[in-house]
């Protein structure tokens, strides 16, 4: 009040003209902030997009119309529309009709590459996998990231290593490489058997109460398994803990697909309005935030104390004693923040990832009785019935391997990667400018006859009988963890961990296709099956009694 009338006074100490002249500059100065904020969302939303297409329009690579603010995401969202709810579950996989209709639509109108939009921003597509290599491996330092997928990701995923670029990058995934391969990862065996085995126990219960044979909706339990894998492995004597923030943190993800969903996602400052969807999410958020928070800080602080001997030997202890090594530089830059991040992204990148490609290796299995039997009756010959799992018997499951890949070539949990260009580039004869997004196509090249033989439609596991390399004609077409130095990070821990659990299923179960299953792959983020997973699993015991 006083302030105000202070104010007031002063204004009125000043002579008019010197008011008036005060007046303008105000004014002037308001005017200049608005025409800033206009200028640079005319940039953003019309004018880099427009220039974009036609320096990609001389160059004869054509697509869909620009339509500003929403891109190609209304004609996209139609098309999904037009699809039948419930797909023939026939020999032919055409997955890319409901995973990526951009692919599927555009690539016989456009040819081997074409331009669409997302929002405002251009992605470039193309056939050939010489160009993943230049942007995923040759180039890979001008590739990076979009700031918009940062944005929407951080806010869970945390921006540990995967918004990171040049020495900062290289630091984290240094510390981190070494847990991933080798020796810590035959230490994960156990934990991972841990994390797996009450998801199964509670089937086998159902199965028994029913006589023997049940259905189940199985994605969420998929999710279960996978999430308590990363919690035992991850967070070793925590894991419960870990168990409470993944949940936490799926359910804030299921509402982001919601999002995304709806074109409104795209318009400019949307994301900030409070709505119900919005004020949810920032409350899943801080819940997460402080959990995750206390978590770390009681496992410092029992080790700093002398509670324990260590910090741990799971990736917690790992990454905290990487944070606090003062011998060198890396805790300086990997600290505690890098801890926190780091805990969330491995939550979202090795949680939902896994569980997806088990969702329809499973599918799999239950479709082709005569894979299913060959596979269990290797798992039989290597585990043996003692279900004795370690690092170098899943090895040896070769048969079970080749499925998984084969089931990861016709629905990959990725169905592409995004890059854009940090400045302008020239790479064979293509000319790339600066803020063009290159989408590596992974779910096309996966299915491109040209690559795979007129066969690449068709479930057939024996094609990686004698590796990746024998398997298609091109060596570097098969990216369903990407490739380069910025790949997943998690392959030989995801691929793991898929063998141990399809082992263990296969163990105790036969699986057949529901008839309430509903085929319908779809993706966003990720793929997965849009009206759930339903199969039937008999025991073993009690098909053997039959018998
Ligand atoms: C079948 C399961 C999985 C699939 C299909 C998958 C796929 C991918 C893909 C496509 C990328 C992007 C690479 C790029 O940007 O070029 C990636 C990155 C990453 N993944 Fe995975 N992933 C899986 C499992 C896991 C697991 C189990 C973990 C960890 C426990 C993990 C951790 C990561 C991390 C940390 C990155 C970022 C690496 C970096 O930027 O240096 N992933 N993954
Ligand atoms: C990503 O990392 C950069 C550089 O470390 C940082 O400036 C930026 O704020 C981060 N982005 C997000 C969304 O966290
Ligand atoms: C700490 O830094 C030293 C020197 O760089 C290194 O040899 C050691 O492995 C580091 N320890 C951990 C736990 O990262
Ligand atoms: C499956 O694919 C991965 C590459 O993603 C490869 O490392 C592995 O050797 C393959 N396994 C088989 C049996 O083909
Ligand atoms: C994703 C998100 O939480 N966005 C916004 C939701 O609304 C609040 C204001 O109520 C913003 O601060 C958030 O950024």
């Amino acid at each position: 009040m006083v302030f105000t009338q202070w104010v007031r006074f002063a204004a009125l100490a000043i002579p008019e003209d010197v008011r008036n002249a005060l007046g303008v500059v105000l004014l002037a100065f308001v005017a200049s902030a608005i025409v800033r904020v206009v200028f640079s969302l005319v940039k953003t939303y019309l004018y880099d997009p427009l220039s974009i297409g036609r320096i990609m329009a001389k160059q004869g690579i054509e697509g869909p119309p620009f339509h500003p603010i929403f891109g190609t995401t209304a004609e996209l969202n139609a098309y999904v529309k037009s699809v039948p709810e419930s797909l023939p579950l026939d020999e032919d996989h055409d997955s890319m009709r409901t995973v990526s209709p951009h692919f599927h639509m555009y690539f016989p109108k456009f040819g081997k590459r074409f331009l669409y939009w997302r929002g405002p921003h251009a992605k470039l597509v193309s056939k050939d996998p010489g160009l993943a290599k230049e942007v995923l491996l040759s180039q890979y330092e001008f590739f990076q990231r979009h700031p918009q997928d940062i944005k929407m990701l951080s806010n869970f995923v945390g921006m540990g290593l995967d918004n990171l670029t040049g020495e900062k990058w290289a630091i984290e995934r240094r510390t981190l490489n070494p847990f991933f391969y080798h020796d810590p990862l035959k230490g994960m065996v156990e934990g991972m058997v841990k994390g797996a085995e009450p998801v199964l126990k509670s089937w086998e219960e159902e199965v028994a109460r029913a006589g023997g044979t049940a259905e189940f909706n199985l994605e969420e339990d998929l999710h279960t398994i996978s999430g308590n894998i990363i919690a035992h492995t991850a967070f070793g004597t925590d894991h419960e803990k870990a168990k409470e923030i993944y949940q936490t943190q799926r359910e804030y993800v299921n509402l982001l697909f919601q999002n995304l969903h709806s074109g409104w996602y795209w318009i400019p400052g949307f994301t900030y309005l409070p709505t119900q969807t919005n004020v949810t999410m920032a409350r899943l958020r801080s819940t997460i935030d402080s959990s995750l928070h206390e978590l770390i800080t009681e496992r410092r602080k029992a080790a700093e104390r002398g509670d324990t001997a260590s910090y741990g030997n799971d990736l917690l202890g790992i990454m905290l004693a990487a944070a606090s090594n003062s011998t060198d530089e890396t805790a300086t830059e990997f600290n505690l923040a890098s801890v926190f991040n780091n805990a969330k992204l491995f939550f979202f990148a090795g949680q939902d990832t896994v569980a997806t490609v088990l969702t329809f290796t499973l599918l799999q299995l239950a479709r082709y009785p005569e894979w299913q039997d060959r596979a269990r009756q290797e798992v039989l010959e290597e585990v043996g019935e003692t279900e004795a799992y370690d690092s170098t018997t899943l090895n040896r499951l070769k048969i079970v391997g080749m499925i998984v890949n084969e089931t990861m070539r016709l629905f990959p949990a990725v169905i592409s990667v995004s890059k854009v260009a940090t400045k302008d580039m020239q790479i064979n004869e293509l000319f790339i400018p600066k803020g063009l997004t290159v989408e590596i196509p992974i779910v096309s090249y996966n299915q491109d006859p040209e690559i795979w033989g007129d066969d690449a439609h068709k479930f057939k596991p024996d094609r990686f009988e004698h590796g990746v390399s024998k398997a298609c004609k091109h060596p570097r077409a098969f990216l369903p963890f990407s490739m380069g130095p910025k790949m997943c990070i998690g392959k030989e821990f995801a691929l793991m961990e898929l063998k141990l659990v399809v082992a263990m299923v296969l163990r105790r179960f036969r699986l057949s296709v529901s008839p309430h299953y509903k085929h319908h792959p779809y993706s966003s983020l990720l793929t997965r099956p849009k009206y759930g997973m339903k199969l039937i699993f008999s025991s073993r015991q009690a098909s053997k009694l039959e018998h």
